[in-house]
């Protein structure tokens, strides 16, 4: 029975709740859950509760037995009459669980022996009977009792005995910020004292024997907590907040209040074990769960149409948190990158549904780049357009007008409207119309002047053929041809489908500096030489304007390549200046010295109208890669030796920026010396960004073996460094090799496949390689199908986030669309496939 969810539909609840009472026995087969709610009557209406799975014992209104027949287990629904029910009353309820057997680890479930829990969207309804909705709020009293040696949830710790410990959490919530852990934990501990003087103990929870490698996540979280304080003004509100590490975790982190809990990849770093990459995700990721706290907790959502109000509004702080702690220019050229990797290329398929979506079949699947990461873009845009005191001003006024509720869109517009006076309707737009505009600049040059002629359209998407004209911040900036900025940035506000601009008085004719900081979230087509795009990279004053005119010369290049014909030699003439001068900003020059993946290049050689051809688009790719490291072969030599940084390992910015450089040019010598330098650095390097590194330059050369049995040797017993050996193997392994590995390391004894980072590790690793999983014959398809149809009954949520790898297929040549379409078939076929699984399929083949 497949439902679809409206948000037009959505109704107030007719209860609401003073109070929230959960008693637990927690044993791995049968839990025993207690509960004890106090409802009052706001408004006519039935009382409608969620349940799912419970092993119901015994129901009760104010210890009156109510007959269990009032449960619809089909529709996971208890109906009590309004009729039956006086105003004010207790609901109580008796139910069994089963942890043990949660492998969908929604509810509450077991990992490596701890019991957790996770219950945003909709996992507290695998708990007990309640209103699982996030505009129905409570303070929550639990007791836990257990003989673990650690036994929290959230808010303060009320009292704790022998096998018993009771927690408060005053602040109202919704059940999808619910949280228990109880384990055999250690702490690391520390402490923080907010602006107006609170003391608040911290601690990062680990298994033992991982407390030397929590350190950095205490450091990020303190760093946070002073940031918002500092930058938003938001103070924390208990006197503990607690943070645990967990193995098995469907996502990143959860920002429970009080109490979050996270994947212990987004913990867990020490030199050895953890990239620069990873450390700078753990301290993003510790920052977005902690910023949570006002944005999502204080503050929640009404419904889950609503989901981005939190989620792109806590990306959207958790990015200027990173651009605050790292460089803002690097930050936020990777953040653009991983946007359009990410959403642009949902935007442009199957999957496509606005930051506010208006239904949905499974919440779960609506957990996307588009809600998060756009939902941030879209914010970025209102901050340009009201500048930083409105932004601030309608911040403070978000705050203070609705702490304590559950909010809509339409309140955060509103508290931007109230404190600037400008009016948002055009710009609503963005949040509930789909699709990336794309924005198409021509020139005019006439007497001294240069006109701007500019045109947005969006193209139509699922249930939306119409796309009105949206409000489009066009940042820009003039270059003169000698390289000197004739007009420093101004912002153009594109409110019509067409509309011009002119500029006198600047001299001989310049160059458009356009979209700077990428100021909206569109795509851009605009005549421009590649001298022009050369000018831009050398002289640009913008970095990101800067970094994507090297981007478009490269792709310009790699394109012609991989269409047979010569590419490039402007792209890998115009970086001379960019290694000149690399070593002043090594992370900058390594973004622009990494040449755009497979994947990018598929995407623009299909934006062009043409079929792109994987196995071209590899061999263009490398082609060009051996001309610039043969044309420039004693500068990346040089750098590759200075970029090495003495001393001890530190995670910061500088360091980060110096090894990756480093690696940018050995990716580029590795095409002429065989993997020499790849086998040194992998023997010597002292820290696991080198190593990984070179690991994969050593897979991507063939020359890996040796390299990889030691890896194993060494760190066959931690579960996180081992992921990466399971996901590099796939990913870098020749077009032509890929499937065999990946087959070979699927079929090995510790892929333990229903762990959601090995298993991601290796399928995704497997299908981020993009000549491999679109091998012409289909196997791709077929081994992504394979997996997921096993995955599926054991963990939908995950099986079903992974079927967007094949949202692409559409624009790949007819055969291979034949060959996609026939595995999503046979996916969509499987008896009892997931509401989670069969929604994504239905969407990607309709
Ligand atoms: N709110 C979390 C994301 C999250 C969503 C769903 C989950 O389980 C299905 C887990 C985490 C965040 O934004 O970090
Ligand atoms: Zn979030």
């Amino acid at each position: 029975m497949t439902v679809t969810h409206y948000l037009a539909d959505w109704r107030p609840f007719p209860y609401e709740i003073a109070e929230t009472r959960l008693e637990f026995d927690l044993a791995p087969r049968a839990t025993r859950v207690l509960s004890q709610i106090d409802f009052r009557r706001l408004s006519a209406g039935d009382l409608v509760l969620d349940g799912i799975g419970l092993d119901t014992l015994s129901l009760a209104i104010d210890g009156k037995p109510l007959p269990l027949d009032l449960i619809d287990a089909e529709r996971g629904r208890l109906t009590l009459p309004a009729a039956d029910l006086p105003d004010s009353f207790t609901f109580a309820a008796e139910v069994a669980i089963d942890p043990e057997a949660n492998t969908a680890l929604e509810g509450l479930y077991l990992s490596g022996g701890i019991f957790c829990t996770q219950c945003e969207a909709e996992g507290f309804r695998h708990i007990t009977w309640y209103p699982d909705r996030p505009d129905v709020m409570a303070p929550f009293r639990v007791t836990i009792n257990s003989d673990m040696p650690v036994l929290l949830s959230n808010g303060n710790p009320v009292s704790r005995a022998e096998g018993r410990a009771i927690w408060h959490d005053p602040w109202p919530k919704p059940a999808y910020l619910f949280a228990l852990v109880a384990g055999d934990l250690r702490a690391v501990p520390d402490s923080f004292t907010t602006m107006s003087g609170r003391k608040v103990a911290l601690n990062v929870w680990v298994r033992p024997g991982d407390e030397g490698r929590a350190g950095y996540a205490m450091e990020s979280l303190i760093r946070s907590m002073q940031w918002d304080e500092r930058v938003y003004g938001r103070e924390y509100d208990l006197d503990v907040f607690n943070i645990v590490a967990v193995d098995d975790f469907n996502m990143g982190a959860m920002e429970n209040k009080g109490l979050n809990i996270f994947n212990s990849k987004l913990v867990l770093a020490s030199p050895e074990t953890a990239t620069d990459g990873d450390y700078e995700r753990i301290e993003g990721v510790i920052g977005h769960e902690y910023f949570h706290n006002w944005t999502g907790n204080r503050i929640t959502c009404r419904d889950w149409f609503q989901l981005c109000l939190k989620e792109g509004l806590t990306v959207f702080r958790d990015q200027q948190f990173t651009a605050d702690m790292r460089s803002p220019a690097v930050n936020r050229i990777q953040d653009v990158q991983a946007l359009r990797a990410r959403q642009f290329r949902e935007d442009a398929g199957p999957l496509a549904h606005p930051p506010r979506p208006d239904r949905y079949q499974e919440i779960n699947n609506f957990y996307t780049a588009t809600v998060y990461e756009k939902g941030a873009e879209v914010i970025g845009m209102l901050k340009r357009l009201v500048g930083d005191d409105g932004y601030r001003a309608a911040l403070d006024l978000y705050f203070d007008r609705h702490d304590g509720q559950a909010c809509t869109i339409e309140d955060w517009l509103r508290v931007f409207e109230d404190a600037t006076g400008r009016d948002l309707t055009q710009f609503k737009r963005w949040y509930t119309d789909a699709g990336t505009p794309r924005l198409t600049m021509t020139e005019d040059w006439a007497d001294g002047a240069l006109t701007l002629h500019f045109r947005q359209e969006t193209a139509p998407t699922p249930g939306q053929p119409d796309k009105p004209a949206r409000v489009i911040p066009i940042a820009l900036g003039l270059i003169g041809p000698n390289g000197d900025e004739v007009l420093p940035t101004t912002v153009l506000e594109m409110t019509a489908a067409e509309q011009s601009v002119s500029f006198r008085d600047t001299g001989a004719r310049p160059v458009v500096s356009l979209l700077r900081g990428f100021s909206a979230p569109v795509t851009v087509a605009r005549e421009i030489g590649a001298d022009q795009q050369a000018l831009l990279l050398t002289h640009d004053t913008d970095p990101y304007a800067r970094w994507q005119a090297g981007r478009d010369l490269a792709l310009d290049g790699l394109i012609a390549r991989a269409a047979g014909r010569t590419g490039g030699e402007e792209f890998t003439r115009a970086i001379a200046g960019i290694l000149d001068d690399a070593e002043a900003d090594p992370a900058f020059a390594a973004l622009c010295l990494t040449l755009p993946g497979e994947e990018e290049i598929a995407t623009a050689i299909a934006a062009r109208g043409a079929i792109p051809d994987p196995a071209s688009i590899h061999q263009a790719r490398r082609g060009l890669m051996q001309e610039i490291g043969t044309r420039h072969e004693p500068v990346l030599a040089r750098l590759y030796d200075a970029m090495a940084v003495a001393g001890p390992y530190r995670p910061d910015a500088e360091g980060a920026g110096r090894r990756s450089l480093r690696l940018a040019c050995l990716a580029l010598l590795t095409q002429l010396d065989d993997g020499a330098r790849a086998a040194a650095l992998f023997d010597t390097a002292g820290n696991m960004t080198e190593r990984q590194g070179a690991l994969e330059q050593l897979i991507a050369a063939g020359r890996d073996e040796q390299a990889l049995a030691a890896f194993a040797a060494e760190f066959g017993d931690n579960r996180l460094v081992m992921d990466k050996w399971f996901m590099v193997q796939p990913l870098r392994a020749a077009p032509d090799k890929a499937l065999a590995r990946a087959r070979e390391l699927a079929a090995r004894a510790d892929f333990d496949w229903k762990n959601p980072n090995r298993f991601r590790a290796l399928i995704a690793g497997f299908t981020a390689n993009h000549a491999a999983f679109h091998a012409a014959d289909g196997s791709g398809y077929d081994f992504l199908a394979e997996w997921l149809m096993r995955l599926d009954p054991v963990n939908p949520q995950t099986a079903a986030r992974m079927c967007s790898a094949f949202e692409t297929i559409a624009r790949y040549d007819s055969a291979r669309q034949v060959r996609a379409r026939a595995a999503l078939k046979r996916i969509a076929a499987m008896p009892g496939l997931s509401r989670n699984t069969d929604e994504m399929v239905s969407r990607i083949l309709a």
